[in-house]
């Protein structure tokens, strides 16, 4: 089956509500066009992020009833520890209320100022966190990976020839660590192959630099090693992850992705000092260490859920259906970067409007249009997010990409609901000259995404 159908049956459901054009016109010009402010019971299908949207499953919620809220020794802890350790291999397990907690964690530990850590690409929250203790997040993954239109099976893999530079450049010691975030989300959700992992830990090992995953969505990297990569086609979903992360000393884990949860996150290591020294700083800022954050029950959800996103057959559904979604793109015109990624479609901004100045956002153009006429949210990973304005020359350093991602939350829409999607773009897109760019008029100084704030600037100005 080239798109496999549902592996599940819908026992509970949220009715979704319609709105008008009129009345998403008046709520966009309430959220300054950001659909990071509009309020989500206003949006028809919500593609905005598949973090913590997942449906949890009928096993998932009963595990729920048995949260043991104990303040220290939860027994759900010791079951979250022992799936984690069966899975990822490492030997201490320090829950978190999410993945940025991790990486606060392992960064305000390990990382000191002036020091360098390179990623394939380092999502938003690593590089804020990195970059919070004055440290320099590199990016190293491989060139062909800005090219939207190069379709090649492992578009995640890091630069080796680079990353070997880097380390002679800044010297070995100031790379506390290196890490490859699987999949490569800020560079369209594209796998890392087996062999690049490999590649990196013995190069890693030459010049004694610990190799941590940004692990978020293992699961989907893994199927995609099973599907493309050679030697794999026989092996379990498990046994790949299993060898993936023996490659490494460590991972940090936004279980609200691939642990199928709605809440919840994680850090494993081998290294005793640093889980000692993280331990001591979660006890200060998270919660004890059996529960980090977390309930009791969001412990056991998570320890179920990171079972169940290894069932080979959930993962074939899952990665055809955003290929369902990119395939009726593809063929009716639709930019979208190649190949399809793990959990969303990337739409090629620059592309899909071409009269949009790069300093007028198209990728947030086309967020705000594709809610205004079809009640759906995607998010921009583009210059929005990545873009950086000096405020002294009043420059902007725009990033390679400018997408629209549409992410799809694990379990939760139906094929009909992709095709609406599917149509409504390719009706957007057959108008898309009418679509006009966007002012920058408020912006935070990190993370500005979230709450910055535009005025629309008149349909039709870059036409000509
Ligand atoms: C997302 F607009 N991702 O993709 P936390 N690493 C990686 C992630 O994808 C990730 C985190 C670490 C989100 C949520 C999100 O500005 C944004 O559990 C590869 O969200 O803390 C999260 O995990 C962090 C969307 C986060 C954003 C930040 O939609």
């Amino acid at each position: 089956m080239r798109f496999p159908s549902e592996p599940f049956k819908i026992k509970v459901v949220e009715p979704i509500r319609r709105t008008t054009r009129e009345e998403r016109e008046r709520l966009l010009q309430e959220a300054g066009y950001n659909l990071f402010q509009v309020p989500a019971e206003s949006v028809y299908v919500d593609l905005l992020t598949d973090s913590g949207t997942s449906a949890m499953s009928d096993d998932q919620w009963a595990g729920m009833m048995l949260g043991d809220e104990s303040y220290a020794g939860s027994k759900n802890y010791y079951h979250f520890e022992e799936v984690a350790r069966s899975i990822f291999g490492y030997t201490h397990v320090i829950p978190t209320h999410q993945g940025r907690m991790a990486e606060n964690l392992l960064f305000s530990t390990v990382v000191k100022p002036g020091m360098c850590v390179p990623n394939n690409i380092h999502f938003d929250t690593t590089r804020a966190n990195i970059e919070h203790q004055h440290a320099e997040a590199l990016d190293l993954v491989i060139k062909e990976a800005y090219d939207p239109h190069c379709d090649i099976p492992f578009k995640g893999n890091m630069d080796l020839v680079r990353l070997e530079e880097t380390i002679n450049r800044v010297g070995q010691a100031q790379i506390p660590l290196a890490m490859l975030t699987i999949t490569n989300n800020s560079g369209g959700g594209q796998p890392v192959s087996m062999e690049n992992i490999r590649r990196t830990r013995s190069l890693l090992n030459r010049y004694g630099i610990p190799l941590f995953f940004d692990a978020c969505r293992f699961a989907e990297n893994c199927f995609f090693i099973h599907e493309r990569e050679p030697g794999y086609a026989e092996t379990s979903i498990l046994d790949i992850a299993r060898e993936l992360f023996s490659y490494g000393d460590g991972c940090t884990m936004s279980a609200k992705k691939d642990g199928l949860v709605n809440i919840g996150g994680f850090l494993s290591l081998n290294h005793d000092q640093w889980a000692q020294d993280i331990t001591n700083m979660l006890i200060l800022v998270e919660g004890f260490p059996t529960y980090g954050g977390l309930a009791g029950r969001d412990l056991e959800a998570m320890a179920r859920g990171l079972r169940e996103v290894l069932d080979e057959d959930y993962l074939r559904f899952r990665i055809g259906q955003v290929r369902y979604l990119g395939e009726l793109l593809d063929a009716a015109g639709v930019p979208i970067l190649k190949p399809i990624g793990g959990h969303a479609v990337y739409l090629n901004a620059k592309e899909f409007l071409p009269h949009v100045r790069r300093d007028e956002y198209p990728g947030q153009a086309l967020v705000v249009a594709l809610y205004r006429e079809y009640g759906i949210r995607g998010v921009e990973i583009g210059t929005v997010m990545f873009g950086k304005t000096d405020s002294a020359s009043g420059r902007t350093t725009y990033p390679e990409l400018e997408m629209v991602r549409l992410a799809i939350p694990r379990r939760v829409y139906t094929n009909m609901q992709i095709a609406y999607v599917a149509e409504s773009l390719i009706e957007l897109y057959r108008h898309r000259d009418r679509i006009g760019g966007l002012t920058l008029t408020y912006e935070a100084p990190v993370l500005r995404h979230f709450t910055a704030r535009f005025q629309e600037l008149p349909p039709h100005r870059n036409t000509g």
